[in-house]
């Protein structure tokens, strides 16, 4: 029996940049996943959360997803799938995975509550622990109640962030999880590729399938092929190639920049990477940001690159702002708010108002977060002004 495990697909997700290019890239990789599923003759295809990027995807979301899904269903491999965050409605709202359940091309396993039980594959059954994102606080209290499955082979498939990860906002340790008790333990959360082993147990995040931000940028992606033929799990990494790539390029000068970016073979790219560019150093007055950002416009819009994000920390508080960027094309209702307040933060804020209005609850949280935070106030107070 043979899994495949990928998780963090983000579909609908256009960051950064917020470009409708950006926004295929999230399907094209994913299709790329399904492929691979089909062409490794796996039993089910185990999605570990975050499906989708948003709780109500936009239609183009639902298209290639049922698109990329229908070809599993007709090879007879099943897509089995957890909720992450970003699959759950903030108050009352219907999960958006369980459409996929619905029109018949996924079998959701859990969205609020732990699920355990034994499925029934192509080539034999599979025990599974399923376990949905909670906050912290919850899935403490979710876990205690959990039991292994009464089959002879067993996986855990959950969204959380592992203690071991050593980073803010962590869920459980290993222990916490009794992951030895399984053969298999898949997980998602985390967007970077992490693998260890617990009494034995392969414990793996394949991480998410594109970059969001270029902290989670690498230069490979991967998703995970499980043999759980044998009592010990098999894990084997497949690469994924239709993601598109990043350039973190950090320097201390405009010389420097210049002489970096020469070096570049944009040529080897398949599809024209996105740039990050951070400038820092002692001779930061003598260089100027709209001298930097023209540079790097010229190579957007020559097509060498998709966008560009420029850093430059303590010039000024607006620069540290320049956000990517973007050539004329369709706005998305992101690209427009954003292009209208030009404050991210806030734009947020209203883009999470726009897209939740019709749970009261969530807009009274916002309004709650609104008052209570400082520089949230002086935000909006410094719109106010400019109009
Ligand atoms: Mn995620």
């Amino acid at each position: 029996m043979q899994l495949l495990h990928v998780s963090d697909t983000h579909l609908g997700s256009s960051r950064p940049g917020r470009l409708r290019e950006r926004e295929l890239d999230f399907y094209e990789v994913f299709d790329e996943v399904t492929d691979i599923a089909i062409k490794e003759r796996v039993d089910a295809v185990l999605h570990c959360g975050d499906f989708f990027d948003e709780f109500r995807p936009n239609p183009q979301a639902y298209l290639y997803a049922f698109r990329s899904l229908r070809k599993l269903k007709n090879e007879g491999i099943e897509f089995l799938v957890i909720a992450g965050q970003h699959d759950q409605p903030k108050i009352s709202a219907l999960p958006p995975i369980k459409v996929l359940e619905e029109v018949g091309l996924a079998k959701v396993l859990a969205t609020a509550d732990v699920f355990t039980g034994v499925l029934k594959l192509r080539s034999g059954e599979l025990g599974i622990t399923a376990i949905p994102y909670a906050d912290p606080k919850v899935m403490q209290e979710l876990v205690k109640g959990v039991r292994r499955p009464t089959s002879s082979r067993n996986v855990m498939a959950a969204h959380l962030l592992l203690k071991e990860l050593n980073i803010p906002g962590a869920h459980l340790s290993l222990a916490e999880l009794r992951a030895s008790e399984y053969s298999y333990v898949a997980l998602g959360d985390y967007h970077l590729r992490y693998e260890t082993k617990y009494g034995g147990t392969p414990v793996v995040y394949p991480g998410s399938t594109e970059a969001l931000d270029y902290l989670e940028s690498s230069d490979e992606r991967f998703v995970a092929v499980v043999d759980l033929s044998t009592a010990d799990a098999v894990v084997s990494w497949v690469k994924l190639s239709r993601f598109r790539k990043w350039l973190v390029v950090e320097v201390s000068s405009y010389n420097e920049l210049l002489k970096s970016l020469s070096r570049v073979n944009y040529g080897e790219f398949a599809k024209p990477p996105i740039l990050y560019v951070k400038v820092s150093g002692k001779d930061l007055l003598n260089v100027n940001p709209r001298t930097i950002a023209d540079y790097l416009s010229a190579l957007r819009d020559n097509g060498k690159i998709l966008n560009y994000r420029l850093e430059i920390p303590g010039i000024s508080e607006d620069y540290e702002e320049v956000i990517y960027e973007e050539p004329t094309q369709t706005p998305t209702l992101d690209s427009v708010v954003h292009n209208l307040l030009k404050d991210p933060k806030v734009a947020e804020y209203i883009l999470n108002i726009v897209k939740g209005c019709d749970d009261e609850g969530y807009v009274e949280t916002l309004i709650t977060a609104l008052v209570n935070d400082q520089e949230m106030i002086s935000r909006l107070d410094r719109l106010v002004r400019l109009k």
